[in-house]
């Protein structure tokens, strides 16, 4: 429409045709096909668009639609960004719970349904309503679904609040909680007591699928404060009796944060591990300082089946970085995991945010990820060690070339 035009309309044409052209550009977002991108490492495939950003969010949560309270159809709620989102494959739908993060900086958790699982994801018409706790939380993010062999679907996340410790005007320091909810549909949810752990501050908690030992198991973050991981960090291990008051008596370390790794300064479970015949598979992130900040990438190992906590392959290096636009955002330079899929066919659909600003898929398949993990050298620890390693592909890779 010109100019001249939008200026002469009568204000009820102008909000109707503005209405429209908003709810064209919405639906055709929602509705635009995924590309898969040619791989040349051919671990996984990217897509050329994220699965859910802030502008898939429907128009009637952001917008006042009533022309007469809205006259200028202006956002009055807007959503700043939508990342980390858990994933479950339920009923035959691809279901993501995004963390929705409005521009108040507040989070809270939204259903996303594809049929497809790489494209039109549409959010369900309401956000979850999330039962709070006692101790009201102040932030709510990050949630891993897991479907337990209870029978039940949890939705394990962190919940943040203000650092009751605290000194008076210290206005920013805050404390990380697991919280725990669980659901049978992803519309009514239970909420149940926060996790409790012998460390001070927990984030990145995830629910095992499977009784161990006739106990709940869950992978842990333990951290001294609320970014930096101190002492603690690595991905910790528990087991509790009772899911309804879960408390972890002893936090044993899995997978150390490790000096010159990828994991140096934290790393911390992504989503709950994939069952294989070889073991479970594990996706998490690793964090290392840099001069223009933390860097977060993600990483895969493996652990033994009839010991979940035992890592028997731990490839060296990531499996995801960030590329291209996923390196700038709000948190830029950074890569996250907390929700994938696995379908009947053992397609693996990785859903994977960046820069806390969009959320993105990358396909494969169990063998891949296999394939991967057992035959990816391990971190050599040293420059000599890694030339080795090379070496030893190079040599071989050139005997094959020679013998054509
Ligand atoms: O900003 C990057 C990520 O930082 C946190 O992860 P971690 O606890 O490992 O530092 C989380 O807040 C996560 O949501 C965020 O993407």
């Amino acid at each position: 429409m010109s100019m001249a035009h939008r200026m002469t309309a009568r204000p009820d044409e102008a909000f109707a045709s503005r209405l429209r052209r908003l709810q064209q550009a919405h639906h055709a977002l929602i509705e635009r096909p995924n590309v898969r991108q040619e791989s040349t490492h051919g671990i996984y495939e990217r897509y050329a668009y994220p699965v859910l950003t802030a502008e898939h969010t429907p128009l009637f949560w952001r917008y006042d639609l009533d022309p007469r309270t809205n006259p200028h159809l202006m956002e009055r709620m807007g959503i700043n960004a939508v990342f980390n989102p858990g994933a479950i494959l339920h009923e035959g739908r691809y279901l993501l719970v995004a963390r929705v993060e409005g521009a108040d900086r507040k989070s809270f958790f939204a259903v996303a349904e594809s049929p497809t699982g790489i494209d039109r994801f549409r959010f369900w018409d309401e956000p979850v309503v999330l039962p709070e706790t006692d101790r009201p939380d102040v932030n709510v993010y990050d949630m891993r679904l897991t479907r337990h062999e209870d029978g039940w679907i949890y939705g394990v996340f962190c919940t943040e609040r203000k650092d009751p410790a605290a000194p008076p005007g210290d206005t920013s320091a805050a404390e990380a909680q697991c919280g725990i909810a669980r659901t049978r549909d992803l519309k009514t949810w239970e909420r149940l007591p926060d996790l409790r752990t012998p460390s001070p501050q927990q984030r990145n908690a995830v629910l095992h699928p499977a009784f161990v030992e006739g106990r709940y198991a869950f992978y842990t973050r333990p951290q001294d404060g609320f970014i930096e991981a101190g002492s603690g960090g690595g991905i910790g291990w528990g087991l509790c009796d009772d899911i309804t008051h879960a408390v972890l008596e002893h936090e044993t370390i899995i997978d150390p944060k490790v000096y010159h790794t990828i994991k140096e300064a934290k790393n911390g479970q992504g989503p709950p591990p994939i069952r294989t015949e070889a073991g479970w598979l594990h996706l998490a992130h690793g964090v290392r300082g840099t001069a223009a900040g933390l860097r977060y990438v993600c990483y895969l190992f493996l652990t033994a089946l009839d010991e979940p906590w035992r890592v028997t392959h731990a490839p060296g290096g990531y499996l995801i970085a960030p590329e291209g636009e996923e390196r700038v955002g709000d948190v830029s330079n950074v890569v996250f995991c907390n929700g994938w899929i696995v379908n009947e066919a053992g397609e693996v659909f990785i859903y994977y945010a960046s820069s806390d600003t969009r959320a993105h898929v990358a396909t494969t398949t169990v063998e891949r990820l296999l394939d991967y993990a057992i035959h990816t050298p391990p971190d050599g620890g040293r420059s000599a060690v890694c030339v080795q390693q090379r070496l030893d592909l190079i040599r071989r890779n050139l005997d094959v070339l020679r013998r054509g």
